[in-house]
C-alpha cells in the first residue's frame, strides 16, 4: 500500500484548500520566519528528525529542499523494511535505502535505521514459507540472523540508531503473538540485539513502539524487558516512543516519568515517529491543541538528558500516512499539504529555541 501519490493537486489549489479548511492562511515555508528547526535543535543539543518518503524525495523539489533545511536526522519511512530490501529470497534492493543514506550524508544528517524485526511489512516469501511449513523454526532463525547482519553491516558507521525490534508488546504488556514469538520463542529479542551489535558495535540499538509515551502496562513491559536484558549483558541501548497521538484521546500521562525510568537504567530515549492527528475538518482550536501536544512531547524530551532525538513521522500533510489508515482523520503533521507552517511548526520552533 502506498500513501505517496495521493496529493497531486496544483500548489495553488492546495494553498486555497488550507485557507478554507483552517480559516487562517498558514505561512508558506519559503517565507522564512526564523532559523530552521535544525539550527535551533543544534543549540538545544537534540536531533530533530523526520521520516522520509523516498517517492516524494525523488519527485518533489520542495520536499527535497525542506527536508534538508529543517531536519538533521532522517528515518526511512518504508525503504529499510524487510519487504523493501529483500523482496525475493536472496534478491536485494538497496537502491532507495542507499539513496536516503547518501542524501543524509550530503546534508549533514544522521540516519535512524527502521526497522530490523517487525511483524509487519515482511516479505511474502517469508510469511508464505512459514505458513506452508517450508521454512521451519531453525531455518527461520538463520534467515533472521542473516537479514539483521546483512542490513546492519551494509550501513555500518552510517546509522546512528537502529530500531532493532519494533512493536513487540500488546497493550496489556504481553508479548505480541507474532511469527517471531510463535516460531522462535521470546529469545528472538535478545538474539536480534546481539546480532545487530556484532554487525555494527557503534550503532545505538533501540526498542521501539507506539502507545508507550506515558507510564502504562505496555511501557512497563518494555521497562522490565530492558532492565532484564541489560542485566544479562544484552546490548540494548535505547527506548523509542513512537508517539502517534490523536487530540481526541488526550495527552498521555507521566511522559517525563516514563523517560526518566529508562534513563535510570542508563539508556538513551527518543521520540521516533511523532504525529498528532485529529478528526477532520481542521479548525483553529484543534490546531492549537495539536501544537500543544507537539510542544509537550518536545519539552519532555528536552527535559530528559537521555533524550537526544525527536523525530516526526512526516512533516507535511501532503504525504502523511494518517488519512489512508484512519478514516476521517488527518492533518497530523506540522505543515499543511502546501508546506504552510501550522501552529505545531511554531510550537516546535519555540520549544527548541527555549532549549533544555
Ligand atoms: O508510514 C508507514 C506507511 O507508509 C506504511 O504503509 C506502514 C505499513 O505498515 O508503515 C508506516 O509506518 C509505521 C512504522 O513503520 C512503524 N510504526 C507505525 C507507523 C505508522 O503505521
Amino acid at each position: 500500500m502506498s500513501h505517496t501519490n495521493r496529493f497531486r493537486m496544483p500548489v495553488l489549489a492546495l494553498a486555497a484548500g488550507a485557507l478554507l479548511a483552517t480559516g487562517v492562511a498558514a505561512q508558506p515555508a519559503s517565507a522564512h520566519g526564523g532559523p530552521p528547526l535544525r539550527t535551533l535543535a543544534h543549540r538545544a543539543d537534540v536531533r530533530i528528525g523526520t521520516a522520509v518518503d523516498m517517492a516524494a524525495l525523488a519527485d518533489d523539489r520542495t520536499y527535497r529542499s525542506t527536508t534538508a533545511r529543517e531536519f538533521d536526522s532522517v528515518t526511512a519511512e518504508n525503504v529499510m523494511k524487510w519487504e523493501s530490501v529483500e523482496p525475493q529470497r536472496g534478491v536485494y534492493d538497496w537502491k532507495p535505502a542507499d539513496d536516503l543514506v547518501r542524501y543524509a550524508r550530503a546534508h549533514g544528517q544522521v540516519v535512524r535505521g527502521h526497522t530490523l524485526v517487525w511483524h509487519s511489512q515482511l516479505p511474502g516469501w517469508l510469511t508464505a514459507g512459514v505458513a506452508d511449513g517450508s521454512i521451519g523454526a531453525a531455518e527461520l532463525r538463520v534467515i533472521l540472523r542473516k537479514h539483521i547482519t546483512t542490513e546492519v553491516k551494509r550501513y555500518k558507521g552510517r546509522i546512528q540508531q537502529w530500531d532493532v525490534v519494533n512493536e513487540v508488546f500488546e497493550e496489556d504488556g504481553s508479548l505480541r503473538n507474532s511469527i517471531w514469538l510463535q516460531q522462535l520463542g521470546p529469545s528472538y529479542i535478545a538474539d536480534a540485539f546481539r546480532w545487530a551489535h556484532a554487525a555494527d558495535p557503534r550503532a545505538k540499538l533501540f526498542l521501539n513502539d507506539y502507545n508507550v509515551e506515558g507510564v502504562n502496562p505496555k511501557s512497563t513491559a518494555y521497562y522490565e524487558l530492558a532492565k532484564r536484558l541489560r542485566a544479562e549483558g544484552v546490548p540494548v541501548q535505547g527506548f523509542g516512543a513512537q508517539a502517534h497521538l490523536a487530540i481526541q484521546y488526550g495527552f498521555p500521562g507521566d511522559v517525563s516519568a516514563n523517560l526518566a525510568r529508562f534513563e535510570a537504567l542508563g539508556m538513551q530515549t527518543a521520540f521516533t515517529e511523532v504525529d498528532v492527528r485529529m478528526i477532520l475538518p481542521v479548525d483553529e482550536a484543534k490546531l492549537a491543541t495539536q501544537a500543544s501536544y507537539f510542544r509537550r512531547l518536545l519539552d519532555a524530551c528536552l527535559g530528559a538528558r537521555s533524550c537526544k532525538s525527536f523525530t516526526v513521522w512526516g512533516y507535511t500533510d501532503r504525504y502523511s500516512w494518517v488519512p489512508g489508515v484512519f478514516g476521517g482523520q488527518g492533518a497530523a503533521t506540522p505543515m499543511d499539504e502546501g508546506y504552510g507552517r501550522k501552529p505545531a511548526y511554531g510550537a516546535l520552533g519555540e520549544g527548541l529555541a527555549a532549549g533544555r
